[in-house]
């Protein structure tokens, strides 16, 4: 039977929520993101409004770069606590909409609406309802994209922004695709790109054109799978298993840096960090990935799988610096460190208590668990971080 997804993706989110908490920056370039601290700042660009957009601005980019492209802009620290709030609002409305909900950013989710779209009128009243809810509660713009499969659906949602609504029935997939880049292909990164343009791959179109056993021979089962997408097919379900997804920390250093224990100090304190947060949503992971990004910019990941979940720092920090241990990063100096789980399982079901080891880490973080609730989370470090928080300043990239 033919699915209908939707995906719903928030417009400029970060930057959005900023103006609509204070209207006098409705209309205006607004930059969330590193203290730009006059073009000196370091730290990169989370976001930025559309109107920031129309300077060059975007995601990622370095903020003193950002700084040169608009020193006017209005340059906001990120505040994370706030966007989760507006991001519950937004997931609470669309829960509303249909009970097979998958979150897959703080700003982003899929909806299952094969079977509660007539309850609605139809898939496109109900987006229309959904952006008008949004709307009226967040006083926030979505765009919006429906299509018979997740992949389409998401490619959808991003044509027309912002506050896009596309819709793609079930017989206009291939055509649909046809003219888009091949690298809006999930898993077509900029390795792909150049090998599929030297058989000739430059959009969807040509690729679905091709036989799928070239790609095959070419690829492996990679091949199989961007023929397979490039003829619309991907039955991957909505589903609120959280194993996909991932939380992560990360810190850019105030200066380049090849310091040893600043290294380390800056680690625990991500990781630290990072456990609470993973206490705080109740998940706890298997797998632990270590980001690693030198001065010039190339940057890293290392990853390792546990056999059971953690949410303790003692953990992560073990694995994470046995991590950048083995990394050898040839005497180059780093500019950011980033620290982040994945494989999420929800629930405290499989703490392992029973070791007094184990034991006594846990008993150490939820003693600063109850600290950091009452007084804050910067109101407790470990005692080794005291030296760091004193002597050097360090920017934390939210959230
Ligand atoms: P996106 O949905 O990718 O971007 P956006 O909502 O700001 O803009 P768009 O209208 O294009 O969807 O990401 C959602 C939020 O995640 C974004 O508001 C800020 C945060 N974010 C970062 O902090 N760093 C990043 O590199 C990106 C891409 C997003
Ligand atoms: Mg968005």
């Amino acid at each position: 039977m033919p699915r209908t997804i939707l995906h719903l993706d928030m417009d400029a989110f970060f930057a959005a929520v900023e103006q609509s908490d204070h209207p006098e920056w409705r209309g205006k370039p607004v930059v969330v993101g590193a203290d730009p601290r006059g073009g000196r700042g370091r730290g990169v660009v989370s976001t930025c409004s559309y109107e920031a957009r129309r300077f060059g601005i975007h995601s990622a980019m370095p903020i003193s770069k950002a700084w040169k492209l608009n020193p006017g802009a209005i340059y906001v620290q990120p505040r994370g606590q706030r966007y989760a709030e507006v991001s519950r609002q937004v997931m609470e409305i669309l829960s509303h909409f249909s009970p097979d909900l998958e979150q897959i950013s703080i700003d982003e989710a899929f909806l299952d609406i094969t079977s509660t779209q007539k309850l609605f009128g139809g898939a496109e009243a109900m987006a229309k309802r959904i952006k008008a809810e949004i709307r009226k509660e967040t006083n926030l713009s979505c765009s919006i994209g429906i299509a018979p499969s997740k992949f389409v659906a998401k490619i959808a949602s991003d044509l027309r922004k912002p506050d896009g609504l596309v819709l793609v029935p079930e017989g206009e997939v291939e055509r649909f695709l046809a003219p888009l880049e091949i690298a809006r292909l999930w898993g077509c990164g900029p390795k792909t790109v150049p090998l599929l343009q030297a058989m000739g791959i430059f959009t969807i179109g040509d690729l679905a054109a091709c036989a799928q056993l070239e790609l095959i021979n070419k690829f492996g089962q990679v091949g199989l799978h961007f023929w397979r997408l490039a003829h619309g097919l991907d039955e991957r379900p909505v589903s609120d298993d959280h194993s996909a997804k991932s939380m992560s920390r990360e810190s850019t250093f105030a200066a380049d840096t090849g310091d040893e224990e600043e290294m380390r100090q800056t680690l625990l304190s991500l990781c630290d960090d990072l456990a609470y947060d993973m206490r705080r949503h109740e998940v706890r992971g298997r797998t632990i990935t270590l980001k690693i990004r030198l001065a010039d910019f190339s940057t890293f990941t290392r990853s390792r799988s546990l056999e059971t979940a953690t949410d303790t720092s003692a953990e992560l920090f073990h694995h994470a610096s046995e991590l950048f241990a083995s990394f050898n990063r040839k005497g180059a100096r780093i500019r950011l460190l980033g620290v982040a789980v994945s494989q999420l399982q929800q629930g405290e079901g499989q703490m392992d208590l029973f070791t007094p080891e184990a034991a006594r880490k846990d008993k150490v973080d939820r003693i600063m668990d109850d600290v950091r609730k009452k007084f804050g989370t910067r109101a407790i470090s470990r005692a080794s971080l005291l030296q760091n928080r004193r002597d050097s300043q360090w920017i934390r990239d939210e959230p």
